[in-house]
Protein backbone atom coordinates (compact mmCIF):
# COMPACT_ATOMS: atom_id res chain seq x y z
CA UNK A 1 0.00 0.00 0.00
CA UNK A 2 1.12 3.50 -1.19
CA UNK A 3 0.79 6.86 0.71
CA UNK A 4 -0.46 7.96 -2.29
CA UNK A 5 -3.54 7.16 -4.19
CA UNK A 6 -1.36 6.56 -7.42
CA UNK A 7 -2.69 2.96 -8.73
CA UNK A 8 -4.87 3.89 -11.48
CA UNK A 9 -7.07 1.31 -12.88
CA UNK A 10 -8.73 1.25 -16.10
CA UNK A 11 -11.63 -0.42 -17.72
CA UNK A 12 -13.86 -0.13 -20.42
CA UNK A 13 -17.49 -0.55 -20.63
CA UNK A 14 -19.02 -3.26 -22.29
CA UNK A 15 -16.66 -3.58 -24.22
CA UNK A 16 -17.66 -5.37 -27.45
CA UNK A 17 -20.71 -4.22 -27.37
CA UNK A 18 -19.33 -0.39 -27.39
CA UNK A 19 -17.18 -0.97 -30.13
CA UNK A 20 -20.29 -2.26 -32.15
CA UNK A 21 -22.51 0.82 -31.17
CA UNK A 22 -19.83 3.19 -32.39
CA UNK A 23 -19.52 0.80 -35.62
CA UNK A 24 -23.02 0.72 -35.92
CA UNK A 25 -24.94 4.15 -35.99
CA UNK A 26 -28.58 2.23 -35.94
CA UNK A 27 -27.47 -0.14 -32.65
CA UNK A 28 -26.60 3.27 -30.24
CA UNK A 29 -28.96 2.95 -27.24
CA UNK A 30 -30.15 -0.03 -27.84
CA UNK A 31 -29.71 -3.61 -26.18
CA UNK A 32 -26.50 -5.53 -28.13
CA UNK A 33 -25.10 -8.93 -26.80
CA UNK A 34 -21.88 -9.97 -28.42
CA UNK A 35 -21.06 -13.89 -28.79
CA UNK A 36 -21.64 -16.79 -30.12
CA UNK A 37 -24.72 -16.86 -32.28
CA UNK A 38 -25.35 -20.64 -32.96
CA UNK A 39 -27.60 -22.88 -30.92
CA UNK A 40 -24.98 -23.35 -28.20
CA UNK A 41 -22.95 -19.96 -28.43
CA UNK A 42 -22.07 -18.07 -25.42
CA UNK A 43 -22.83 -14.52 -24.46
CA UNK A 44 -19.17 -12.03 -24.54
CA UNK A 45 -20.92 -9.52 -23.37
CA UNK A 46 -24.19 -6.81 -23.53
CA UNK A 47 -24.53 -3.27 -23.56
CA UNK A 48 -26.06 -1.84 -20.72
CA UNK A 49 -29.34 -1.29 -22.48
CA UNK A 50 -29.36 -5.42 -22.71
CA UNK A 51 -28.10 -5.54 -18.64
CA UNK A 52 -31.22 -4.13 -17.77
CA UNK A 53 -33.08 -7.28 -18.87
CA UNK A 54 -30.50 -9.40 -17.09
CA UNK A 55 -28.41 -10.55 -19.85
CA UNK A 56 -24.94 -11.24 -18.29
CA UNK A 57 -21.43 -12.42 -19.87
CA UNK A 58 -21.30 -16.27 -19.98
CA UNK A 59 -24.37 -17.01 -19.85
CA UNK A 60 -25.99 -19.28 -23.32
CA UNK A 61 -26.98 -16.76 -26.17
CA UNK A 62 -30.23 -19.01 -25.93
CA UNK A 63 -31.04 -17.47 -22.28
CA UNK A 64 -29.93 -14.49 -23.15
CA UNK A 65 -32.60 -14.31 -26.40
CA UNK A 66 -35.48 -15.66 -23.99
CA UNK A 67 -34.72 -12.59 -22.16
CA UNK A 68 -33.91 -9.68 -24.21
CA UNK A 69 -35.63 -11.20 -27.43
CA UNK A 70 -35.39 -7.31 -29.56
CA UNK A 71 -31.53 -7.22 -28.87
CA UNK A 72 -28.81 -7.48 -31.43
CA UNK A 73 -27.18 -10.49 -31.37
CA UNK A 74 -23.84 -9.97 -33.19
CA UNK A 75 -21.27 -12.65 -33.37
CA UNK A 76 -18.30 -10.24 -32.87
CA UNK A 77 -15.42 -8.61 -34.97
CA UNK A 78 -12.12 -9.34 -33.22
CA UNK A 79 -10.12 -7.04 -35.18
CA UNK A 80 -12.03 -4.42 -34.56
CA UNK A 81 -11.84 -4.91 -30.54
CA UNK A 82 -8.12 -5.45 -30.78
CA UNK A 83 -7.72 -2.54 -32.53
CA UNK A 84 -9.59 -0.19 -30.47
CA UNK A 85 -7.41 -2.37 -27.73
CA UNK A 86 -4.15 -0.95 -29.08
CA UNK A 87 -5.25 2.64 -28.86
CA UNK A 88 -6.04 2.66 -25.12
CA UNK A 89 -3.09 0.98 -24.11
CA UNK A 90 -1.02 3.85 -26.45
CA UNK A 91 -3.00 6.90 -24.68
CA UNK A 92 -2.13 4.84 -20.80
CA UNK A 93 1.27 4.83 -21.98
CA UNK A 94 1.56 8.34 -23.32
CA UNK A 95 0.22 9.12 -19.55
CA UNK A 96 2.79 6.73 -17.56
CA UNK A 97 5.54 4.33 -18.79
CA UNK A 98 4.75 1.76 -16.27
CA UNK A 99 1.27 0.39 -17.96
CA UNK A 100 -0.03 -3.38 -16.99
CA UNK A 101 -2.52 -4.45 -19.72
CA UNK A 102 -4.84 -7.41 -17.72
CA UNK A 103 -6.81 -7.88 -20.41
CA UNK A 104 -8.17 -6.40 -24.15
CA UNK A 105 -10.11 -3.58 -21.95
CA UNK A 106 -8.19 -3.03 -18.79
CA UNK A 107 -4.86 -2.38 -17.33
CA UNK A 108 -3.22 -0.89 -14.33
CA UNK A 109 -1.36 2.48 -14.94
CA UNK A 110 1.45 3.78 -12.30
CA UNK A 111 0.86 6.95 -11.33
CA UNK A 112 4.00 7.62 -9.48
CA UNK A 113 6.22 7.05 -12.47
CA UNK A 114 3.95 9.55 -14.83
CA UNK A 115 5.55 13.24 -14.96
CA UNK A 116 3.10 14.71 -12.56
CA UNK A 117 3.69 17.55 -10.40
CA UNK A 118 2.31 15.57 -7.42
CA UNK A 119 -0.09 12.67 -6.21
CA UNK A 120 -2.90 14.66 -4.53
CA UNK A 121 -6.12 13.34 -4.97
CA UNK A 122 -7.30 16.74 -6.51
CA UNK A 123 -4.12 16.45 -8.73
CA UNK A 124 -4.61 12.76 -9.85
CA UNK A 125 -8.56 13.15 -10.14
CA UNK A 126 -7.86 15.73 -12.70
CA UNK A 127 -5.65 13.40 -14.53
CA UNK A 128 -7.85 10.36 -14.13
CA UNK A 129 -10.56 12.82 -15.49
CA UNK A 130 -8.32 13.92 -18.52
CA UNK A 131 -6.92 10.08 -19.09
CA UNK A 132 -10.96 9.30 -19.39
CA UNK A 133 -11.70 12.07 -22.10
CA UNK A 134 -8.37 11.10 -24.24
CA UNK A 135 -9.83 7.24 -24.03
CA UNK A 136 -12.91 8.13 -25.90
CA UNK A 137 -11.06 10.57 -28.38
CA UNK A 138 -8.95 8.09 -29.63
CA UNK A 139 -11.18 5.56 -29.83
CA UNK A 140 -13.79 7.10 -31.39
CA UNK A 141 -16.52 7.58 -28.27
CA UNK A 142 -15.81 4.63 -26.27
CA UNK A 143 -16.47 4.78 -22.33
CA UNK A 144 -13.97 3.68 -19.79
CA UNK A 145 -14.44 3.52 -15.98
CA UNK A 146 -11.19 4.64 -13.77
CA UNK A 147 -10.51 3.57 -10.21
CA UNK A 148 -7.62 5.57 -8.32
CA UNK A 149 -6.38 4.28 -5.24
CA UNK A 150 -3.10 3.59 -3.01
CA UNK A 151 -2.94 -0.26 -4.25
CA UNK A 152 -3.61 -2.59 -7.22
CA UNK A 153 -6.42 -4.26 -5.06
CA UNK A 154 -8.23 -1.14 -4.07
CA UNK A 155 -8.02 0.86 -7.64
CA UNK A 156 -9.22 -2.24 -9.77
CA UNK A 157 -12.34 -2.20 -7.10
CA UNK A 158 -12.91 1.12 -7.44
CA UNK A 159 -12.80 1.08 -11.11
CA UNK A 160 -15.99 -1.09 -10.42
CA UNK A 161 -17.65 1.29 -8.32
CA UNK A 162 -19.18 3.79 -11.12
CA UNK A 163 -19.75 1.54 -13.97
CA UNK A 164 -20.32 2.81 -16.76
CA UNK A 165 -18.43 5.89 -17.68
CA UNK A 166 -17.67 6.33 -14.00
CA UNK A 167 -14.54 7.69 -11.53
CA UNK A 168 -13.72 6.69 -8.69
CA UNK A 169 -10.28 7.95 -6.59
CA UNK A 170 -10.13 6.29 -2.93
CA UNK A 171 -8.33 8.75 -1.06
CA UNK A 172 -5.47 7.24 1.37
CA UNK A 173 -6.23 6.24 4.51
CA UNK A 174 -10.38 5.16 3.41
CA UNK A 175 -9.79 2.30 2.17
CA UNK A 176 -11.00 0.37 5.15
CA UNK A 177 -14.18 2.62 5.43
CA UNK A 178 -15.07 1.31 1.64
CA UNK A 179 -13.88 -2.15 1.83
CA UNK A 180 -15.54 -3.24 4.97
CA UNK A 181 -19.21 -3.70 4.09
CA UNK A 182 -18.32 -5.14 0.90
CA UNK A 183 -19.19 -8.89 -0.08
CA UNK A 184 -15.41 -11.06 0.47
CA UNK A 185 -16.35 -11.83 -3.16
CA UNK A 186 -14.59 -8.84 -3.81
CA UNK A 187 -11.18 -9.81 -2.56
CA UNK A 188 -9.27 -11.92 -5.82
CA UNK A 189 -8.95 -15.47 -5.49
CA UNK A 190 -12.32 -15.48 -3.58
CA UNK A 191 -14.07 -17.23 -6.06
CA UNK A 192 -17.99 -18.91 -5.40
CA UNK A 193 -16.55 -21.96 -3.50
CA UNK A 194 -14.14 -19.96 -1.60
CA UNK A 195 -16.82 -17.49 -0.75
CA UNK A 196 -18.85 -20.40 -0.14
CA UNK A 197 -17.03 -21.79 2.58
CA UNK A 198 -16.71 -18.75 4.17
CA UNK A 199 -19.68 -17.72 4.27
CA UNK A 200 -20.58 -21.38 6.00
CA UNK A 201 -18.38 -20.28 8.66
CA UNK A 202 -19.79 -17.37 8.88
CA UNK A 203 -17.92 -14.83 7.35
CA UNK A 204 -19.75 -12.76 4.88
CA UNK A 205 -17.85 -8.97 4.66
CA UNK A 206 -14.45 -8.02 4.67
CA UNK A 207 -15.33 -6.79 7.88
CA UNK A 208 -16.12 -10.18 9.19
CA UNK A 209 -12.74 -11.36 7.82
CA UNK A 210 -11.10 -8.44 9.03
CA UNK A 211 -11.97 -9.04 12.71
CA UNK A 212 -10.71 -12.79 12.03
CA UNK A 213 -7.22 -13.80 13.50
CA UNK A 214 -4.93 -14.37 10.35
CA UNK A 215 -4.50 -18.34 12.01
CA UNK A 216 -8.62 -18.35 11.99
CA UNK A 217 -8.43 -17.86 7.89
CA UNK A 218 -5.63 -19.92 7.16
CA UNK A 219 -7.13 -22.89 9.12
CA UNK A 220 -10.27 -22.52 7.01
CA UNK A 221 -8.16 -21.65 3.84
CA UNK A 222 -4.66 -23.11 3.62
CA UNK A 223 -1.31 -21.56 4.51
CA UNK A 224 -1.04 -19.62 0.67
CA UNK A 225 -4.52 -18.78 0.44
CA UNK A 226 -5.41 -17.93 3.85
CA UNK A 227 -2.73 -15.34 4.16
CA UNK A 228 -2.97 -13.90 1.19
CA UNK A 229 -6.76 -13.38 1.81
CA UNK A 230 -5.95 -12.11 5.07
CA UNK A 231 -3.72 -9.46 3.92
CA UNK A 232 -6.11 -8.49 1.62
CA UNK A 233 -8.61 -7.67 4.25
CA UNK A 234 -7.31 -5.53 5.78
CA UNK A 235 -6.00 -4.04 2.40
CA UNK A 236 -2.64 -4.94 2.50
CA UNK A 237 -0.98 -5.16 -0.99
CA UNK A 238 1.95 -3.96 -2.41
CA UNK A 239 2.03 -5.64 -5.78
CA UNK A 240 3.65 -3.58 -8.16
CA UNK A 241 2.73 -1.97 -11.62
CA UNK A 242 4.95 -4.22 -13.91
CA UNK A 243 4.74 -3.24 -17.19
CA UNK A 244 4.46 -5.86 -20.03
CA UNK A 245 7.55 -7.43 -20.54
CA UNK A 246 9.09 -8.82 -24.00
CA UNK A 247 7.11 -10.99 -25.78
CA UNK A 248 8.22 -14.52 -25.82
CA UNK A 249 7.31 -17.39 -27.67
CA UNK A 250 6.70 -21.70 -26.41
CA UNK A 251 6.90 -23.34 -30.04
CA UNK A 252 7.30 -26.93 -31.44
CA UNK A 253 7.89 -27.13 -35.45
CA UNK A 254 8.07 -30.56 -36.81
CA UNK A 255 10.10 -31.62 -40.41
CA UNK A 256 8.35 -34.36 -42.40
CA UNK A 257 10.39 -36.51 -44.48
CA UNK A 258 7.35 -37.55 -46.43
CA UNK A 259 4.84 -34.29 -47.22
CA UNK A 260 1.25 -34.93 -45.37
CA UNK A 261 -1.67 -34.36 -47.77
CA UNK A 262 -4.50 -35.85 -45.50
CA UNK A 263 -6.05 -33.14 -43.31
CA UNK A 264 -7.05 -35.05 -40.08
CA UNK A 265 -3.53 -36.35 -40.16
CA UNK A 266 -2.26 -32.74 -40.02
CA UNK A 267 -4.82 -31.56 -37.47
CA UNK A 268 -3.95 -34.15 -35.07
CA UNK A 269 -0.06 -33.50 -35.67
CA UNK A 270 -1.03 -30.24 -34.67
CA UNK A 271 -3.13 -31.60 -31.45
CA UNK A 272 -0.15 -33.45 -30.49
CA UNK A 273 2.01 -30.30 -30.70
CA UNK A 274 -0.34 -28.39 -29.02
CA UNK A 275 -0.56 -30.75 -25.71
CA UNK A 276 3.73 -30.43 -26.24
CA UNK A 277 3.55 -26.48 -25.98
CA UNK A 278 0.68 -26.48 -23.30
CA UNK A 279 3.22 -29.17 -21.38
CA UNK A 280 6.23 -26.46 -21.30
CA UNK A 281 4.06 -23.41 -20.30
CA UNK A 282 2.72 -25.26 -17.69
CA UNK A 283 6.77 -25.99 -16.39
CA UNK A 284 7.96 -22.62 -16.86
CA UNK A 285 4.68 -21.03 -15.24
CA UNK A 286 3.83 -19.23 -18.01
CA UNK A 287 0.41 -18.52 -20.47
CA UNK A 288 0.19 -16.57 -23.76
CA UNK A 289 -2.82 -15.48 -25.72
CA UNK A 290 -1.17 -15.37 -29.19
CA UNK A 291 -1.85 -18.79 -30.73
CA UNK A 292 0.63 -19.31 -33.90
CA UNK A 293 0.53 -22.08 -36.53
CA UNK A 294 3.57 -22.55 -39.21
CA UNK A 295 3.02 -24.18 -42.32
CA UNK A 296 5.31 -24.68 -44.74
CA UNK A 297 4.26 -26.46 -48.02
CA UNK A 298 5.67 -29.01 -50.41
CA UNK A 299 6.93 -25.97 -52.39
CA UNK A 300 8.77 -24.62 -49.20
CA UNK A 301 6.44 -21.35 -49.10
CA UNK A 302 6.26 -20.81 -45.49
CA UNK A 303 3.13 -19.00 -43.99
CA UNK A 304 2.00 -17.94 -40.54
CA UNK A 305 -1.38 -17.92 -38.94
CA UNK A 306 -2.67 -16.40 -35.30
CA UNK A 307 -4.66 -15.49 -33.25
CA UNK A 308 -5.00 -13.62 -29.93
CA UNK A 309 -7.03 -14.83 -27.57
CA UNK A 310 -8.90 -12.49 -24.68
CA UNK A 311 -6.79 -14.51 -22.21
CA UNK A 312 -4.13 -15.90 -21.95
CA UNK A 313 -3.98 -19.65 -21.94
CA UNK A 314 -1.98 -22.92 -21.29
CA UNK A 315 -4.80 -25.13 -22.06
CA UNK A 316 -3.78 -28.32 -24.69
CA UNK A 317 -7.36 -28.26 -25.75
CA UNK A 318 -7.57 -24.50 -26.14
CA UNK A 319 -4.57 -24.34 -28.18
CA UNK A 320 -5.29 -27.21 -30.53
CA UNK A 321 -8.61 -26.30 -31.15
CA UNK A 322 -7.06 -22.57 -32.26
CA UNK A 323 -4.83 -24.34 -34.08
CA UNK A 324 -6.49 -26.53 -36.52
CA UNK A 325 -9.15 -23.70 -36.90
CA UNK A 326 -6.01 -21.73 -38.35
CA UNK A 327 -5.05 -24.26 -40.50
CA UNK A 328 -8.26 -23.93 -41.90
CA UNK A 329 -7.05 -20.72 -43.55
CA UNK A 330 -4.16 -22.04 -45.12
CA UNK A 331 -4.58 -24.33 -48.93
CA UNK A 332 -2.55 -26.91 -47.93
CA UNK A 333 -3.91 -29.05 -50.88
CA UNK A 334 -0.31 -29.90 -52.38
CA UNK A 335 0.73 -31.13 -49.06
CA UNK A 336 2.93 -29.64 -46.38
CA UNK A 337 6.58 -30.24 -44.92
CA UNK A 338 6.65 -28.67 -41.68
CA UNK A 339 3.97 -28.24 -39.08
CA UNK A 340 4.20 -25.79 -36.11
CA UNK A 341 2.89 -24.15 -33.13
CA UNK A 342 3.75 -21.98 -31.17
CA UNK A 343 2.02 -19.53 -28.09
CA UNK A 344 3.31 -15.86 -27.79
CA UNK A 345 2.27 -13.37 -25.61
CA UNK A 346 3.30 -14.84 -22.70
CA UNK A 347 2.48 -13.71 -19.21
CA UNK A 348 3.44 -14.71 -15.97
CA UNK A 349 -0.11 -15.75 -15.08
CA UNK A 350 1.20 -16.98 -11.47
CA UNK A 351 2.43 -13.21 -10.69
CA UNK A 352 -1.16 -12.36 -10.62
CA UNK A 353 -1.87 -14.24 -8.13
CA UNK A 354 -1.49 -13.78 -4.60
CA UNK A 355 -2.22 -17.02 -3.06
CA UNK A 356 0.57 -19.28 -4.54
CA UNK A 357 -0.16 -23.21 -5.53
CA UNK A 358 -3.28 -23.19 -3.19
CA UNK A 359 -5.34 -20.70 -5.09
CA UNK A 360 -7.79 -22.95 -5.77
CA UNK A 361 -10.02 -21.05 -8.20
CA UNK A 362 -8.11 -19.92 -11.19
CA UNK A 363 -9.18 -17.10 -13.20
CA UNK A 364 -12.14 -18.17 -15.33
CA UNK A 365 -10.46 -18.63 -18.63
CA UNK A 366 -12.39 -16.23 -20.92
CA UNK A 367 -13.11 -18.66 -23.55
CA UNK A 368 -14.36 -16.26 -26.14
CA UNK A 369 -17.56 -17.15 -27.98
CA UNK A 370 -15.85 -15.83 -31.11
CA UNK A 371 -13.53 -18.89 -31.13
CA UNK A 372 -16.11 -21.37 -32.29
CA UNK A 373 -15.94 -19.60 -35.52
CA UNK A 374 -14.97 -22.58 -37.20
CA UNK A 375 -18.48 -23.34 -37.39
CA UNK A 376 -19.15 -19.92 -37.84
CA UNK A 377 -21.81 -18.86 -40.67
CA UNK A 378 -19.51 -16.84 -43.47
CA UNK A 379 -22.61 -13.76 -43.46
CA UNK A 380 -21.94 -13.94 -39.33
CA UNK A 381 -24.36 -11.20 -37.92
CA UNK A 382 -22.30 -7.83 -37.21
CA UNK A 383 -19.50 -8.43 -39.53
CA UNK A 384 -18.08 -5.95 -42.15
CA UNK A 385 -19.34 -6.06 -45.71
CA UNK A 386 -19.15 -3.87 -48.59
CA UNK A 387 -20.97 -3.47 -52.31
CA UNK A 388 -20.04 -2.03 -54.48
CA UNK A 389 -22.65 0.25 -55.14
CA UNK A 390 -24.12 1.07 -51.69
CA UNK A 391 -20.80 0.99 -49.61
CA UNK A 392 -19.61 0.10 -46.45
CA UNK A 393 -21.89 -1.67 -44.09
CA UNK A 394 -23.00 -4.55 -41.64
CA UNK A 395 -24.53 -8.46 -41.90
CA UNK A 396 -27.83 -7.67 -40.12
CA UNK A 397 -28.94 -11.28 -40.83
CA UNK A 398 -28.76 -14.35 -43.31
CA UNK A 399 -30.68 -17.37 -44.40
CA UNK A 400 -32.38 -18.82 -47.10
CA UNK A 401 -30.29 -17.96 -49.69
CA UNK A 402 -30.57 -13.82 -48.95
CA UNK A 403 -27.86 -11.52 -46.92
CA UNK A 404 -29.63 -8.79 -45.23
CA UNK A 405 -27.11 -5.63 -44.84
CA UNK A 406 -27.52 -2.40 -43.04
CA UNK A 407 -25.51 0.80 -44.69
CA UNK A 408 -23.78 2.39 -42.28
CA UNK A 409 -20.80 3.06 -40.94
CA UNK A 410 -19.03 5.05 -37.39
CA UNK A 411 -19.09 8.59 -39.53
CA UNK A 412 -22.84 8.27 -40.96
CA UNK A 413 -25.89 8.11 -39.41
CA UNK A 414 -28.20 5.15 -38.99
CA UNK A 415 -28.26 3.79 -42.30
CA UNK A 416 -30.67 1.56 -44.85
CA UNK A 417 -31.11 -1.87 -44.85
CA UNK A 418 -31.34 -3.64 -47.84
CA UNK A 419 -31.02 -7.29 -49.24
CA UNK A 420 -29.24 -9.34 -51.36
CA UNK A 421 -28.73 -13.16 -53.19
CA UNK A 422 -25.72 -14.48 -50.77
CA UNK A 423 -23.76 -14.94 -53.78
CA UNK A 424 -24.71 -11.48 -55.48
CA UNK A 425 -20.93 -10.66 -56.73
CA UNK A 426 -21.46 -6.89 -55.91
CA UNK A 427 -21.62 -7.93 -52.22
CA UNK A 428 -18.45 -8.54 -50.46
CA UNK A 429 -17.73 -9.89 -47.10
CA UNK A 430 -14.22 -7.94 -45.29
CA UNK A 431 -12.54 -9.70 -42.69
CA UNK A 432 -14.02 -12.52 -42.24
CA UNK A 433 -12.31 -13.86 -39.89
CA UNK A 434 -10.77 -13.07 -35.93
CA UNK A 435 -6.93 -13.91 -37.39
CA UNK A 436 -5.05 -12.02 -39.06
CA UNK A 437 -1.33 -12.30 -40.85
CA UNK A 438 1.29 -12.65 -37.71
CA UNK A 439 4.21 -10.24 -37.60
CA UNK A 440 6.18 -12.95 -36.02
CA UNK A 441 6.97 -16.74 -36.93
CA UNK A 442 6.50 -18.97 -34.01
CA UNK A 443 9.37 -21.07 -34.55
CA UNK A 444 13.09 -20.48 -32.96
CA UNK A 445 14.48 -20.25 -36.44
CA UNK A 446 12.85 -17.44 -38.84
CA UNK A 447 11.52 -18.87 -41.94
CA UNK A 448 13.57 -18.95 -45.17
P1 LIG B 1 -15.20 -7.09 -19.13
O1 LIG B 1 -14.37 -5.88 -18.88
O2 LIG B 1 -15.30 -8.09 -18.02
O3 LIG B 1 -16.70 -6.69 -19.47
P2 LIG B 1 -17.23 -5.51 -20.38
O4 LIG B 1 -16.15 -4.56 -20.76
O5 LIG B 1 -18.00 -6.08 -21.52
O6 LIG B 1 -18.27 -4.81 -19.43
P3 LIG B 1 -17.96 -3.89 -18.13
O7 LIG B 1 -18.56 -2.57 -18.46
O8 LIG B 1 -18.65 -4.58 -17.02
O9 LIG B 1 -16.48 -3.83 -17.97
O10 LIG B 1 -14.68 -7.87 -20.39
C1 LIG B 1 -14.14 -7.20 -21.51
C2 LIG B 1 -14.51 -7.95 -22.77
O11 LIG B 1 -14.03 -9.29 -22.71
C3 LIG B 1 -16.00 -8.05 -23.00
O12 LIG B 1 -16.52 -6.93 -23.67
C4 LIG B 1 -16.12 -9.30 -23.80
C5 LIG B 1 -14.95 -10.15 -23.36
N1 LIG B 1 -15.44 -11.21 -22.45
C6 LIG B 1 -15.71 -12.49 -22.97
O13 LIG B 1 -15.49 -12.74 -24.15
N2 LIG B 1 -16.20 -13.44 -22.13
C7 LIG B 1 -16.45 -13.20 -20.80
O14 LIG B 1 -16.91 -14.10 -20.07
C8 LIG B 1 -16.17 -11.88 -20.28
C9 LIG B 1 -16.43 -11.56 -18.84
C10 LIG B 1 -15.67 -10.93 -21.15
MG1 LIG C 1 -14.85 -3.86 -19.37
MG1 LIG D 1 -12.27 -5.99 -18.35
Amino acid sequence: MRREASVLHLDLDAFFAAVEQRDKPSLRGRPVVVGGVGGRGVVATASYEARVFGVRSAMSTREARARCPHAAFLSGRFHAYRTASRQVMAVLRDLSPLVEPLSLDEAFVDLAAADLPDLGVETVTAVARDLRAAVQEATGGLTATVGVATSKFMAKIASDLDKPDGLTVVAPGTEQDLLRPMPVAVIPGVGPATAERLRASGFRTVADLEQASEAEVVRLLGKAHGHGLHRLAHGLDDRPVVAEREAKSISVEDTYAEDVTDRTTMEGLLTRQAATVARRLAKARQSGRTVTIKVRLHDFTTSSRSQTLDAPTDHPQVIARTARALLGEVDTTGGVRLLGVGVSGLADWIQESLFGDEHDEEEPLTELPLAETSRRPAWAPGADVVHSEHGPGWVWGSGRGVVTVRFETAETGPGPVRSFAVDDPALVLLDPGRHEESDDSPADNPSP
